[in-house]
């Protein structure tokens, strides 16, 4: 160690949801060692090899170092904090008096590794009368969320640690992870003859490689496969009758039509050996334990919604819910999703599932002359210029606001667009967490310490939304004050004094995120004042899973709150026993309701619906955005982080390659309905004849020391619409964008580069 290092100091990784915890040296405000923290209750010691490139985060050059405000020429001036906070506060109000706070949208609120700031939104924004959100889920996981709230009205996980038999949709957990130690377990599973991995992707991935079954469907085809699989199921009578009797509704509703299905007809259909099928059927249908992911290439393209009802037929027909190494229920800390019913956008009548508007719709909600249409918008961590559909139109909408605040750690794209940009610090210069805590039976938060002060000029985002509610001025300071003095003497002590306060002003408990950060923030240790919110969600984490909680060492909402102060390496915060998979679910009778008429008809009408999508001048899939070994969204700009692909190559077959002339690492154009970018060619033998694909997270910019920007890659939403969406959640088709590929001739490559 130098003298200038500090010791091992544990935090987490922020690249991907799974936050695994690291255990890092800084030196010189630099994350100078990184290495896995064998002490993290999930992850182990474990990390993938993106970890260790956290410092090109860290110390990107193009970090904010003060508030920005935009002159009338497009350009952007310093601006002392207290003048940001003042004009913005003074701005939204003005939208919310003139039009009314509805007007105001807020859009991200966290990214893979934060979010602790946008907890602290809320406050600010139900001040002004603002309730419409959206964010990244509103491009994934809605679908699937709908469903659930259909089912079982909670989210599933599978444990596939412990399943006999693991299932892949459109998934691929090697380069993507999204659950706990993904490559030792995928290693552990391959290793294992008594235990099978079935994956559904076209292509061959690194997964697919590794799976006993890879059922390599035509993309957008997986309505058919996952149809006749359920269908197998049925007709060869491998459900669980008991379960099904005892746990779940609707089920002979939904056996009558997957009776119905041609298996043989479907399989072909989706490109899959009948036989193959069958025996992934029937591989589901005698183990002992089934767990199930779908992700983005079920989510991101053709019959989304559909796919996700089927899919949770794999496990639910046979009773893999409720016992070791199968589906399961989990606790959460915080919702991701706000509960109740579908509601409708203000523009577009688009559907608001769990709260949020599609991503997808909000250009068009704010584009129009519409009365309702929005006026004012704060993103908080996300890049929607970027990474939401037809970035021409998100960029167009974004320009007619009246007011728009960025609040990010780097000048990205959305912020250009910005009239105010408020400086974040980073992700290891403050308290943080995220709330995605999806393990069962054994539950973990992570709250991570700050590693080093902020960088100067730039603020932790509680205590930017805590100064512009001071500046709305809505809290009396007389009402805090008894707070703060309950907060010195102790917890029980501030327990009664909140229980008191609220009682008599039920008001605080809207603006709730701030009253804490105000009266217990500034007791909190080691720079741990922006955990003050976790505060609230202790009290309600130990009411809601009480015995769940005092399993895992915790007494009460107290308790639980200090040992998230302690554990610099994260909590276990409830321990489960299986058979409260069934307390999880919220219908009153406790069981499992599948019956969804809209799906049903879905189902019978893929006998008649078309499985091609693409257009004799659009003849090839394009998947806009694969996770890579070096692509983490829009979360590290410097490109210099990746050792390899560092162009973010368009793969595509060897038989395209030859019908079209390519060459590998030669250029192509790319051109879909929305646009046309250029990219370097990879010829792969993992890509099926008519299906190309380009990562996500490339096509950002990044001025390198010798002051010229640079933008390796292409940004996939140069090449999205807005309108190829799933027809229940609004989410997009990323996966499946018709497009034509043409050689760039190389004179014209290099006339093109000068
Ligand atoms: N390295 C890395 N890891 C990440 C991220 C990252 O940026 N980089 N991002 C994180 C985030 S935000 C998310 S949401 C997850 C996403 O994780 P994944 O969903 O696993 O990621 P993708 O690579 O986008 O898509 C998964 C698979 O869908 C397949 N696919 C394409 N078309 C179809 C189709 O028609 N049918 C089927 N069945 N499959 C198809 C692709 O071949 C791909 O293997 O990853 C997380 N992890
Ligand atoms: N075509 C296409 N589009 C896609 C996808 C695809 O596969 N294809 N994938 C979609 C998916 S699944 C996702 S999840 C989204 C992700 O897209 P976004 O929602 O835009 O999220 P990120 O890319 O994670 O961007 C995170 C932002 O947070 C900033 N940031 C980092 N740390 C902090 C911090 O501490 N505070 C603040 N305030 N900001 C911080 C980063 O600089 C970055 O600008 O992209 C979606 N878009
Ligand atoms: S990218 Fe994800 S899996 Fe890899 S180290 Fe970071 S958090 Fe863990
Ligand atoms: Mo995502």
């Amino acid at each position: 160690m130098t003298d200038t290092a500090t010791d091992w100091q544990p935090t987490a990784c922020i690249l991907c949801e799974c936050n695994c915890g690291i255990v890092v040296q800084v030196e010189n405000r630099r994350l100078a060692r990184i290495r896995g923290d064998k002490n993290h209750p999930a992850s182990q010691g474990y990390t993938c090899n993106k970890a260790l490139r956290l410092d090109h985060y860290q110390n990107d050059r193009n970090r904010l170092t003060s508030p920005l405000r935009r002159r009338s020429d497009g350009t952007y001036e310093e601006i002392d904090w207290d003048t940001a906070i003042s004009e913005i506060a003074a701005g939204f109000r003005a939208i919310a008096d003139t039009h009314g706070g509805d007007k105001i949208l807020y859009y991200g609120g966290g990214g893979q590794g934060n979010h602790l700031g946008g907890a602290y939104s809320g406050a600010f924004l139900k001040a002004l009368g603002s309730h419409h959100r959206s964010n990244a889920l509103a491009q994934e996981k809605t679908g699937e969320h709908w469903v659930d709230a259909h089912f079982y009205g909670n989210h599933t996980r599978g444990e596939f640690e412990h399943a006999e038999v693991s299932v892949f949709v459109g998934k691929n957990p090697w380069m993507s992870q999204s659950f706990p130690r993904a490559r030792v377990v995928l290693n552990e599973i391959a290793k294992d003859p008594a235990r099978s991995m079935i994956v559904i992707d076209p292509v061959i991935t690194d997964t697919a490689a590794m799976a006993d079954f890879h059922l390599r469907v035509r993309p957008g085809t997986d309505a058919w496969c996952l149809a006749a699989l359920a269908a197998v199921l049925v007709q060869e009578n491998l459900c669980d009758e008991a379960f099904l009797a005892e746990h779940v509704t609707g089920a002979d509703a939904v056996r009558a039509v997957l009776a119905e299905v041609p298996v043989a007809d479907y399989a072909q259909r989706c490109g899959v050996a009948e036989d193959l099928l069958r025996a992934a059927a029937r591989r589901i249908g005698g183990a002992a334990s089934v767990a199930v992911f779908e992700d983005l290439g079920v989510q991101q393209s053709v019959n989304s919604t559909l796919c996700s009802y089927l899919n949770k037929m794999l496990w639910i027909l046979t009773g893999n819910f409720a016992k070791p190494g199968s589906q399961h229920l989990h606790s959460s800390f915080a919702p991701l999703f706000r509960s109740g019913g579908v509601g409708r956008s203000p523009v577009t009548g688009a559907p608001i599932i769990g709260g949020l508007m599609p991503s997808n719709v909000v250009p068009e909600e704010i584009l129009t002359d519409h009365p309702d249409r929005f006026r004012g918008l704060i993103v908080e961590s996300s890049n929607p210029a970027h990474s939401v559909a037809d970035s021409g139109a998100v960029r167009a909408a974004f320009e007619s606001l009246e007011l728009l605040v960025v609040i990010d750690v780097a000048m990205t794209e959305t912020a250009r667009l910005a009239h105010y940009v408020l400086p974040a610090a980073s992700q290891f210069e403050k308290a943080e967490a995220t709330f995605f805590n999806l393990e069962f039976p054994r539950n973990t938060f992570h709250l991570r310490h700050p590693v080093m002060e902020p960088l100067p000029g730039s603020l932790p985002e509680p205590e930017i939304w805590a100064r512009l509610m001071r500046e709305l001025d809505v809290v009396d300071e007389a009402e805090l004050a008894p707070l703060r003095r309950a907060a010195e003497a102790g917890r029980d002590e501030f327990t009664a004094a909140f229980l008191a306060a609220v009682g008599a002003n039920p008001g605080l408990g809207k603006v709730l995120p701030f009253v804490l950060y105000e009266t217990l923030g500034p007791t909190l240790p080691d720079g741990l004042s922006g955990a003050a919110a976790l505060w609230g969600l202790a009290q309600k984490t130990a009411m809601t899973y009480p015995e769940a909680v005092r399993r895992a060492g915790h007494a009460d909402g107290n308790a639980l709150f200090d040992a998230i102060l302690a554990g610099r390496s994260g909590v276990t915060f409830t321990v489960h026993e299986y058979e409260d998979d069934f307390t999880l679910i919220t219908h009153p009778d406790r069981r499992i309701a599948i019956e969804m008429p809209e799906m049903l008809a879905d189902i019978r009408a893929l006998a008649d619906a078309p499985a091609e999508l693409t257009t004799p001048e659009y003849p090839i899939v394009l998947s806009a955005g694969e996770r890579r070994a070096y692509t983490a969204n829009d979360i590290i700009r410097d490109p210099s982080w990746r050792k390899r692909d560092t162009d973010g190559a368009l793969r595509v077959s060897v038989e395209d390659a030859e019908a079209l002339g390519l060459t590998d690492g030669g250029r192509a154009r790319i051109s879909t309905a929305a646009g046309t970018a250029e990219a370097t060619v990879e010829i792969s033998e993992a890509m099926l004849p008519g299906h190309a694909s380009l990562p996500n997270g490339f096509g950002v910019d990044f001025v390198g020391d010798d002051g010229r920007a640079r933008v390796p890659g292409v940004a996939p939403n140069a090449l999205t619409s807005t309108g190829w969406r799933d027809a229940y959640a609004g989410t997009p088709l990323h996966k499946h964008v018709p497009a034509r590929i043409e050689a760039v001739e190389a004179v014209e490559a290099v006339a093109l580069a000068t």
